[in-house]
């Protein structure tokens, strides 16, 4: 390791099923991962951050036979497809060091001899499953362990399973695993301990179902065809497989395993907290340092899903407010370790109020101020005050507190205290005047200092906030001319005196019109309307002696007006093969011109009771096709043939 290194730090996310385009949820696990170990690398860690796909399961079987497509195909356009995982990664300046997929050769070949080790150590043996099964969550149960007969993970339908099943010692590891998780830090948030230990050990740990006869897109048990590992298995490993476990593809295991942390989403800390801890204790494995249970991002108070449709489009967001601007949001916004609520108001006050107002004005300010009074140049010197002290010493707290709350994964918390010292300059800028001490010379010195301990408070806050917001940092960097080594975690000391060199760019973050964005992110997010739409069958019936009731006849138009005063009706004269004129009055007149109707043949119901309409009488109704087009509807008259002679029967 080199001598500047503090050490290695390794970091993963969970990774991800590629069953549907990934939502803003997912987004915020990765750009809290991608957060943290851009804060490690600032420090001096050697980090390596993994991210990846979750490629097998029935799930991904079922969802290819839907689309009609291989599973293979499924995923690939899923993952690597316009618009797929890696493209949002992309997007939203995700700095991992490594992305697997669980169906990578070297990692299905690592977990074939993952399984047949547990198997040759006894820990793996084979049963009988009968239970249930969660097909969404890929996850089995109990009947003690459902919640009011469902998946106690997702509230979903379970199914009944039986079939010839390998089994994992799970039972044999339960005293071990309570151990862990009661007599060390290995799971945080620490409430989530008990949730786990109560819930799920307590009760008893039963052995774990880990192979599946029923489907065929897993990783294949090579000693016993037709079975696949059970994909828990085949993702929890993707940690140490991806550093070179059990597969000459990398070789950095020695190095980085154990894990530093494993950011996960509550629901699957189960797996994370239990599970894998037991299998790396089979295997006489080191475990990972920690386990951290985010909560989950719900929106307008339900939790995420495709199928409540209330999934949030991270590039229609990232693309209206910015990448920066959202990556902030996600993480200034919601304490990590608990659930919240997205909502776009929420997100739009944030950026104006944050970002626009407090940080970007700052910048702003400080550099028109310093153009139009220095010209940009700030030379070395100038003559401090009090407030200047007062403002180094609220930066070196600051930067204290900031780094606790990193350590402890309390992304809002230390945005916070960043955000603390961005307030406080903007106080400073009210309290000094530099517009009055602009005014006479003897006060430049003092002006002068008062801009470069402007120009510093923004310097460390751009370093503090720069793994949310790594594009807006340089960015601001660049603005205020710093050297790359003032850049750096290590030029955290607050030294405001030296030279400046500023420039005057655009606002960072335009404020958002908040009535005006909101409807045009209704209006985006709105389901599409189908582009053709007709009314569903009636189901119920008319018997056939009252359908031969009507009389339906071919109606010959001789003339046909608007009635006055009516935007709706338009008046027919029509030959009826009576040789009397019988009058129609029918609503048509948005869809028709009266004059192009006339001599036309169309269909009518013409022993319906008369009835007065705008005070003219419509003896009979004429008959037309009605459907919705693009969300308007649309009306077409029936017109039949001009050979077909008025009074002609319809039937
Ligand atoms: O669980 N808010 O994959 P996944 C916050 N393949 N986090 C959310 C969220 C939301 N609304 N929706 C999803 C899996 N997530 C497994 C992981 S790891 C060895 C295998 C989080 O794509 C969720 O909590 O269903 C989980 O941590 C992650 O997204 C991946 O979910």
């Amino acid at each position: 390791m080199c001598e500047k290194c503090k050490g290695k730090f390794y970091i993963t996310t969970p990774i991800y099923y590629p069953s549907a385009k990934l939502h803003i949820g997912h987004t915020y696990c990765t750009v809290a991962t991608d957060a943290m170990a851009r804060y490690k690398r600032l420090q001096g860690y050697d980090v390596l951050f993994l991210t990846g796909t979750d490629e097998h399961g029935q799930k991904i079987e079922d969802k290819a036979k839907e689309a009609g497509v291989t599973p293979q195909q499924y995923v690939d356009n899923i993952v690597a497809g316009e618009k797929g995982v890696l493209d949002l990664w992309k997007l939203m300046n995700i700095s991992n060091d490594r992305f697997i997929r669980t169906t990578d050769s070297y990692h299905v070949a690592a977990i074939q001899k993952i399984f047949k080790k547990m198997y040759d150590n006894g820990d793996i043996y084979k049963g009988t499953y009968t239970g249930k099964y969660c097909k969404p969550c890929e996850s089995f149960w109990t009947e003690s362990q459902l919640v009011d007969g469902k998946c106690p993970d997702c509230g979903r339908e379970v199914q009944d399973a039986q079939e010839e099943a390998y089994f994992f010692r799970l039972s044999k590891y339960a005293g071990r695993v309570q151990a862990l998780l009661e007599n060390t830090d290995f799971l945080e948030p620490r409430s989530r301990v008990n949730e786990m230990v109560n819930n799920f050990i307590k009760p008893g740990l039963e052995d774990l179902c880990v192979s599946r006869t029923s489907f065929t897109w897993g990783v294949p048990v090579d000693f016993d065809p037709g079975h696949v590992v059970y994909v828990w298995i085949d993702a929890l490993f993707n940690y140490m497989t991806a550093l070179g476990f059990e597969n000459d593809r990398y070789d950095d295991l020695e190095k980085y395993w154990p894990a530093d942390v494993h950011f996960v989403g509550k629901e699957i800390v189960r797996f994370h907290s239990i599970i894998w801890p037991a299998m790396l204790m089979s295997l006489n494995l080191p475990l990972p340092k920690k386990v951290y249970g985010h909560g989950w991002l719900n929106f307008n108070g339900e939790k995420m899903s495709k199928s409540r449709g209330n999934v949030v489009d991270p590039y229609i967001l990232a693309e209206r407010f910015g990448v920066d601007a959202l990556r902030f949001f996600l993480l200034r916004t919601f304490p990590f370790g608990s659930d919240g609520n997205f909502t776009n108001e929420l997100l739009i006050s944030t950026i104006n109020t944050d970002l626009a107002n407090d940080l970007g004005n700052l910048v702003s300010r400080t550099t028109a101020m310093s153009q139009k009074y220095f010209g940009g140049t700030l030379p070395e010197g100038g003559e401090s005050a009090a407030l200047d002290e007062e403002l180094s010493l609220l930066a070196a707290e600051v930067v204290q507190k900031y780094e606790q709350a990193m350590d402890g994964f309390q992304f809002s918390v230390a945005l916070g205290e960043a955000f603390r010292l961005i307030g406080r300059a903007n106080k400073y800028i009210d309290e000094n005047a530099p517009w009055v001490l602009a005014k006479r010379e003897e006060s430049r010195p003092r002006l002068l200092a008062v801009m470069k301990n402007l120009c510093e408070c923004i310097r460390i806050a751009a370093i503090l906030v720069s793994p949310v917001m790594p594009d807006s940092a340089q960015k601001i960097f660049d603005l205020l001319g710093v050297p790359a080594d003032g850049r750096v975690w290590d030029s955290l000391r607050y030294c405001a005196l030296g030279a400046w060199q500023t420039s005057v760019g655009a606002p960072l973050f335009p404020r958002i019109d908040v009535e005006k964005e909101l409807s045009a992110l209704e209006e985006l997010t709105k389901p599409p309307v189908p582009a053709l739409q007709v009314e569903p069958l009636s189901p119920e019936r008319v018997d056939f002696d009252t359908f031969c009731k009507s009389d339906l006849r071919a109606v010959k138009v001789k003339a046909c007006e608007s009635v006055k005063k009516s935007e709706k009706l338009l008046c027919f004269t029509l030959d009826d093969g009576t040789g009397v004129d019988r009058q129609i009055l029918s609503g048509i007149a948005k869809y028709y011109k009266p004059e192009e109707l006339v001599g036309k043949t169309l269909a009518a119901v013409v022993n319906l009771p008369p009835r007065k309409m705008m005070g003219r009488e419509s003896c009979g109704m004429l008959l037309s096709a009605v459907h919705t087009e693009h969300g308007e509807e649309r009306l077409n008259l029936l017109m039949l043939s001009d050979t077909i002679p008025a009074g002609a029967k319809l039937c």
